[in-house]
């Protein structure tokens, strides 16, 4: 079974989307195995987003980023990495289709809601940044034989 990390953003926090976020992926019949709300220091968030480092953009994605607390998620499933990506929608939200989280609630590139890891390497090196193994649970949901052939 494969694993993401995902974040809700800051903004998806202070507008009261964690709940319609998260119930999204819990919908689609994926698992989750960690999860946290906190406030993401700056040595962190350069970490987390160290490919994008010297961008036009960087400075104020991690000042955006460590702005208020964020929600963060370890999902298992099935394909769940590209899942997840396809469920998130793409990183500008005006490009993003109704139906995919940034679409239904997002505008701005700088305000999208939610971070998704965007391939297998990806998320390994996430999930080992934001949390210790010890946080994950290793569990069975009661319904798996109905989510799953
Ligand atoms: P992703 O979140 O869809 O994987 P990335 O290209 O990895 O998108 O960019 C990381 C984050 O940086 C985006 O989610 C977005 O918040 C921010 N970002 C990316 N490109 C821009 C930009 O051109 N202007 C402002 N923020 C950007
Ligand atoms: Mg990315």
């Amino acid at each position: 079974m494969e694993r993401t990390f995902i974040a809700v953003k800051p903004d998806g926090v202070q507008r009261g989307l964690v709940g319609p976020i998260l119930s999204r992926f819990e919908q689609k019949g994926f698992k989750l195995v960690g999860l946290k709300l906190m406030v993401v220091s700056k040595e962190l968030a350069e970490k987390h987003y160290a490919e994008h480092a010297g961008k036009p953009f960087f400075p104020g994605l991690v000042s955006f980023i460590t702005s208020g607390p964020v929600v963060a998620l370890v999902l298992e499933g099935k394909g769940v990495i590209a899942a997840a990506r396809a469920i998130i929608g793409a990183t500008n939200p005006l490009n993003a289709p109704p139906g995919t989280l940034r679409g239904d609630f997002g505008i701005d590139i700088g305000r999208n809601l939610i971070h998704g890891s965007d391939g297998p390497e990806s998320a390994s090196r996430e999930i080992a940044l934001w949390f210790s193994p010890d946080a994950l649970a290793d569990w069975t949901p009661a319904v798996s034989t109905w989510i799953y052939e």
